[in-house]
């Protein structure tokens, strides 16, 4: 039997439906007597191997997703959505988990399967665990009820996409231990654990936490969790960045050595990297030696690359260059995982759906990267050789230096870390941490010499009773073994829970027809504006608050501008939120009709070619829209092999109707642009008419279109189908594509 349906015993829910929202109030159902399978951290399947998708041959991808939104340019391949071969992070902070389980949903459909949560802030001084399910700052606080729920949650996430999917908190702070091992019982798949992260951002101390970290580090490898380490804080802390890069060696040395000892396995060890600079600095030349010289130093270990976030201001293009140029380093050095954070942190708020475009922006450019190995290699022999060879040698250094000084504890002291000079240079800027100071120092304790702990897992000695085999024995069982033993606490405080955000959310969710654009949390009303505004940055500030006060938003707040130039124009994009819902059931919404991929149209077409006449007809001279549908140059039907006979403009219909049948044609593409008296319809219906004269209209698809033509409007007057603003060709050659093969497929069955 698998651990799965062991522990699962009656708590299972239903499938997720596609078309259904994920609703909070089933997975708190019963959570108490739900308990999740330990989730070792999962890798994709099937990498390493060549794979063949749609008509394209992938060197570095993994199996397919049962159900995922594939990439918007899928559409010129036949909606191929190759996943990488890496594991995609997002990371994910609304401050209520309720909210962050939406989002992960969404990113597995994007391509994630490392769901990170970020913890609320200042989580790491609380000296316990937390319970219940209180609203965060900057992310959820981590407790079980949470922890349940999300993974909860997630078991039914990855059946849906078919992909297994990594759920990742923090193993930090002075109740590091007491996580670890609720994360275990949780089923959490991944964990950030590193004492130095403890001591240099968090001031705890540093004996403290080193021996924490024992305790946690083993109860991450018998879960079979991923550690990854906190060397990339440096990066992210320094003044220059690009300065620390032989400490950061050195900080990944200490915790990777450290794990192992304490029985973590090499393979379930993360190093977390962050390429150290971003353009305009010349980021190539100094990012991928540093990366090339990580791997040479590293090997045994997964490599977990980070999307820098340094340099990111409030503009999300810039952070998406920056971005695409770090995974051009994770192609070229082989990243394990390829973790993305939403390009948003300059605008200091959560915009989800940033989260997922990051997502994205690395599925995109790891697929069109892929196999880039085989045809560039990294050239040793010239400046990238000694670049490596240089920071090997600096790292090495600094951790001789460490040994010299009397150890780690006494380098900190001496503020050996975070210095924003090149080692050997040293700028004495660095972070000073006393050996005997910071939280929780003094609070260690020396283990007695009978020291016996029941538990399954623990660090160090344990001096077992006589009799008893395990030490567990001696309880009967400990939690890991027995989960039905966890002690689940529900909610401690009766006013910040989720079930009081439930209820102030209640019309939501008693009617899913009811919506309110969002940003972090269901129905917050925010929406973003973007406007272009003729004048300097600073009066465009001012002017797009005011505009957004006219448009009746609430607290508009301006989240970036953008310099075109000092005087001629500023962009901005403008947030603020609105306090009305709109019901979808009362929205009159004609019917969608489905477009075939560019890749079937096309492959139809070369079968079985096709024929169209094409005019715009009666007093009308508009030839754009007709010529935008038949084109080749702006995606019309002729690109699909569709061969089409324009006529021109203010043609009679009845000379299109002959045409038509001159040519033996498959369809008739008639366009009314301008329309007065209703004219459009008049042609339409004329169309029919003729065609009806003629005993041609069972053959011929009569395709409308026009600015004031919609598919009711047409069908309604004789046509086949009517295409209005905002079409393209590839709607009108699905549509003729479909009806052909409708009729085509029928005659054969007679
Ligand atoms: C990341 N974007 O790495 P608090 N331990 C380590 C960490 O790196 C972090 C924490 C704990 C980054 C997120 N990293 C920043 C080694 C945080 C978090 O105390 O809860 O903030 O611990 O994914």
């Amino acid at each position: 039997m698998s651990d799965k349906k062991k522990f699962n015993n009656n708590a299972q829910l239903p499938s997720l439906e596609p078309n259904e929202r994920l609703d909070v109030r089933e997975i708190l159902d019963g959570l108490e007597n739900y308990h999740p399978a330990k989730h070792p951290w999962h890798w994709r399947e099937g990498r390493n191997q060549e794979r063949k998708i749609g008509d394209f041959t992938y060197y570095e991808t993994s199996e397919p997703l049962k159900n995922s939104v594939p990439l918007p340019g899928s559409r010129g391949f036949g909606y191929i959505d190759p996943q990488p071969d890496c594991v995609i992070t997002t990371e994910i902070a609304s401050g209520r988990f309720e909210d962050d389980i939406r989002r992960m949903r969404m990113a597995a459909w994007n391509g994630a399967d490392h769901l990170m949560v970020i913890r609320t802030a200042g989580q790491s001084h609380i000296d316990a665990l937390l319970e219940g399910t209180t609203q965060g700052i900057g992310g959820i606080p981590v407790t079980r009820k949470q922890c349940r729920a999300t993974r909860r949650a997630l078991d039914l996430i990855e059946e849906e996409v078919g992909r297994p999917l990594n759920y990742h908190s923090y193993v930090s702070g002075v109740a590091g231990p007491d996580i670890a091992v609720m994360f275990h019982e949780e089923g959490v798949s991944g964990v950030h654990q590193d004492p130095q992260y403890n001591v240099l951002y968090r001031n705890i101390n540093g004996l403290r936490s080193f021996v924490d970290a024992c305790e946690s580090k083993a109860i991450i490898a018998d879960g079979g969790m991923l550690q990854i380490d906190g060397a990339h804080n440096a990066n992210a802390t320094a003044m220059e960045a690009w300065k620390v890069m032989p400490e950061l060696m050195v900080q990944h040395a200490i915790n990777t050595a450290f794990s192992r000892g304490c029985g973590i396995k090499a393979e379930n060890i993360a190093l977390s990297t962050v390429p150290p600079t971003a353009p305009p600095a010349p980021c190539m030349r100094l990012d991928l030696p540093y990366a090339v010289a990580l791997r040479d130093l590293f090997r045994d270990y997964k490599m977990r690359a980070q999307q820098n976030t340094k340099y990111m201001e409030s503009e999300t293009r810039e952070a998406t260059v920056t971005h695409t140029l770090n995974m051009m380093i994770s192609r070229l050095t082989s990243a394990d995982i390829q973790s993305t954070i939403t390009p948003d942190e300059g605008r200091n708020v959560p915009w989800h759906y940033y989260n997922i475009n990051a997502v994205n922006t690395a599925r995109q450019a790891l697929d069109g990267m892929d196999g880039l190995r085989q045809m560039v290699r990294i050239d040793r022999d010239g400046p990238l050789g000694e670049a490596v060879r240089e920071l090997k040698e600096r790292a090495v250094l600094f951790m001789e230096e460490i040994l010299e000084v009397g150890g780690y504890f006494e380098a900190v002291e001496k503020g050996f870390f975070i210095d924003n000079g090149l080692y050997p240079e040293r700028k004495g800027d660095g972070l000073v941490r006393e050996k005997n100071g910071g939280i929780g120092s003094g609070t260690v304790v020396k283990r007695e010499p009978d020291y016996f702990a029941p538990v399954s897992v623990h660090y160090g000695d344990n001096h077992l009773p006589e009799g008893i085999k395990n030490p567990s024995d001696a309880i009967g069982g400990d939690t890991f073994e027995k989960p039905e033993k966890i002690i689940f606490i529900d909610e401690l405080d009766p006013e910040d829970n989720v079930n009081t955000r439930i209820k102030e959310k209640q019309n939501y969710f008693d009617h899913p027809n009811l919506v309110r654009p969002e940003v972090e949390w269901l129905a917050d009303g925010v929406i973003v504006i973007t406007l272009m505004l003729p004048c300097n940055r600073r009066r465009a500030e001012f002017a797009a608050i005011e505009i957004g006060k006219r448009l009746g938003l609430n607290e508009p707040t301006v989240i970036h501008s953008q310099v075109m130039h000092p005087s001629e124009g500023t962009l901005i994009e403008l947030k603020g939120s609105i306090d009305f819902d709109i019901d979808l059931d009362k929205l009159d919404i004609p019917e969608e009709i489905p477009v075939l991929s560019e890749k079937e149209i096309r492959d139809f077409v070369h079968q079985r070619p096709v024929t169209v006449v094409a005019a715009t007809v009666g007093e009308d001279e508009h030839s754009v829209g007709l010529k935008e549908i038949l084109d080749i140059k702006h995606g019309g039907i002729e690109g699909f092999g569709i061969t089409y006979h324009y006529l021109g403009t203010s043609v009679p219909v009845d000379q299109l109707v002959d045409a038509a049948i001159e040519t033996n044609a498959d369809a008739i593409l008639q366009s009314t642009i301008i329309s007065h008296d209703d004219v459009h319809i008049k042609n339409m219906e004329k169309l029919d008419q003729i065609c009806r004269e003629r005993g041609v209209r069972d053959k011929l698809i009569l395709v409308c279109g026009g600015t004031q033509v919609t598919n009711e409007i047409a069908v309604k007057a004789g046509a086949d189908v009517g295409f209005g603003r905002g079409s393209h060709g590839i709607d009108v050659a699905s549509f003729i594509v479909k009806t052909l093969q409708a009729r085509e497929g029928k005659e054969e069955k007679h």
